[in-house]
């Protein structure tokens, strides 16, 4: 088990391949919808179509949305084919399989997204990848597919890692990701990229770029390993922690964790919040609008994972809101938003309920302000100028723009003060001094 870190460095001899596609995939965060918070394993090619004509039909692609990404439970579950060994989609659920589902999508004008896992099992017991990657990656090629998701699933034990990684959020961890100190815990300064898990993933990225097609590779192991570490040289994504839920609770957790590695995000690599709920659970309109206003500020991918069948037009237009959008999609600035102050906590607390509520970003069109409540009551909060790293040194009065409403508030000096609902987040785009 405790094999010697020279051995371990010794196998891994990484070739290092930054997923730099020719055509610009995976430069900017990926923006789509995925089947599993809506559907979870109830998934056929009807609902996936259906989706993909929403998209479309709701103005979402003009938006910029352009994956539609199915989840698990697409395959024969019994096994493989016994001739060719390939994976087999099923023929009750997908009757025209993943390439006629493709065909439609891509008439559209959208792209398709497939699923699965660096397992022997997908999560829900599907036939999966591990030990055939370069067989299901040419089968994936082949049928159209343009985007992986590549979960972490049912490991076999020879490929367990040798040390212990906790990621923040779980029970027992302590803030900087270390497990409490036992004999599985990682020298200081292991490199996480020799890991076993690192390596699962890059013999996946290996076997899609030897494919004749360019295929978006979203690498999707929780934030284990230390995957922010290593994520930019495997993959176009990498989420960063454990599985979203559709309450505030986990949107608030996941954003904690997430602003302490933003310094790992920029053009071509990019943390993995996961999908976005809005439109499930027990959200309300407060919340959804800030668990999509930060994950769009992370530079998260943005993949939408409701119904859209039955979404209310002002979620739809929470996920149309083009000064998040451009923020997200920005061509010249590759860095996402970070906390400029923490607020309601001291600066950089580590703390799950009550996240960095004063963030700031520049793009293209400005510096994106946000000043989210995280309390559990109505408060004032105060952006003012001068404490904006951006803004501080350029001036005291500028021209700003409500990114909610898109109101032109004219020339502002100071700063804006204004009462915030609960979980609820005001958002300007501060553009030039006047
Ligand atoms: C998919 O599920 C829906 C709803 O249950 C059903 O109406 C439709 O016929 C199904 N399509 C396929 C291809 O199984
Ligand atoms: C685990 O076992 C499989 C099958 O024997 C082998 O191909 C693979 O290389 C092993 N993994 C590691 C990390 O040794
Ligand atoms: C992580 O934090 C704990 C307690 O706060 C500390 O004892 C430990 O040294 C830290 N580990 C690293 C790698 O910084
Ligand atoms: C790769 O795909 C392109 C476009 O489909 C095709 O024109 C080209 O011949 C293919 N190249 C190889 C080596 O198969
Ligand atoms: C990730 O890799 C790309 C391509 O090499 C590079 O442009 C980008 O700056 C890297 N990201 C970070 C945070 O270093
Ligand atoms: C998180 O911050 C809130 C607000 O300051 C505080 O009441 C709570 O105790 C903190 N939680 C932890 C676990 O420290
Ligand atoms: C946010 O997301 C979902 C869905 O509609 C919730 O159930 C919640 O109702 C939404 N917020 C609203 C409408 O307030």
């Amino acid at each position: 088990m405790h094999c010697s870190i020279f051995v371990a460095a010794l196998l891994a001899l990484p070739v290092i391949q930054a997923l730099v596609q020719n055509d610009g995939v995976g430069r900017l965060p990926a923006l789509g919808w995925n089947s599993w918070n809506a559907y979870h394993c109830d998934v056929n090619a009807t609902k996936i179509l259906a989706a993909a004509n929403y998209v479309v039909n709701l103005g979402l692609k003009d938006a910029g949305y352009q994956y539609v990404n199915i989840d698990d439970c697409w395959e024969v579950q019994s096994g493989r084919d016994p001739t060719t060994g390939e994976l087999l989609p099923d023929p009750t659920t997908f009757p025209d399989g993943i390439s006629g589902v493709a065909d439609e999508v891509h008439a559209l004008g959208l792209k398709l997204g497939l699923y699965g896992s660096a397992g022997t099992e997908t999560c829900a017991g599907y036939p999966a990848e591990i030990g055939h990657e370069s067989l299901d990656a040419s089968t994936f090629a082949a049928w159209g597919v343009d985007y992986w998701k590549y979960d972490n699933c049912n490991v076999p034990s020879n490929w367990t890692d040798q040390y212990d990684f906790c990621v923040p959020d779980q029970s027992g961890s302590l803030p900087n990701g270390t497990c409490p100190v036992t004999d599985m815990t990682a020298p200081v300064g292991y490199d996480w990229s020799t890991s076993n898990t690192a390596k699962r993933y890059d013999i996946m990225r290996d076997a899609l770029l030897a494919q004749n097609r360019t295929i978006l590779y979203s690498l999707c192991c929780w934030g284990d390993a230390d995957v922010v570490s290593w994520g930019n040289n495997t993959a176009n994504s990498w989420r960063m922690s454990g599985d979203i839920q559709p309450n505030w609770a986990s949107v608030a957790s996941i954003m904690n964790e997430n602003s302490f590695w933003l310094g790992y995000v920029d053009f071509w690599g990019h943390n993995d919040a996961d999908m976005l709920e809005i439109g499930n659970g027990d959200l309300t309109i407060e919340e959804n609008r800030s668990h999509f206003a930060f994950w769009a500020a992370m530079k998260s991918p943005l993949i939408i994972g409701t119904d859209l069948s039955v979404l209310p037009a002002d979620h739809v237009d929470i996920l149309k809101n083009p000064y998040l959008l451009a923020f997200s999609q920005d061509e010249v600035f590759g860095a996402p938003a970070m906390p400029y102050k923490w607020g309601t906590n001291p600066d950089w607390t580590f703390n799950s309920t009550n996240p960095a509520e004063y963030w700031s970003g520049e793009s293209t069109r400005g510096t994106l302000v946000l000043a989210l409540n995280t309390l559990d009551e109505a408060a004032d909060r105060q952006i003012t100028w001068s404490e904006v790293p951006s803004l501080s040194a350029v001036g005291n009065s500028f021209h700003v723009i409500d990114i909610w409403t898109g109101e032109d508030l004219g020339c502002i000096s100071d700063g804006i003060t204004k009462s915030v609902g609960v979980h609820d987040t005001i958002g300007y785009l501060v553009g030039d001094s006047c």
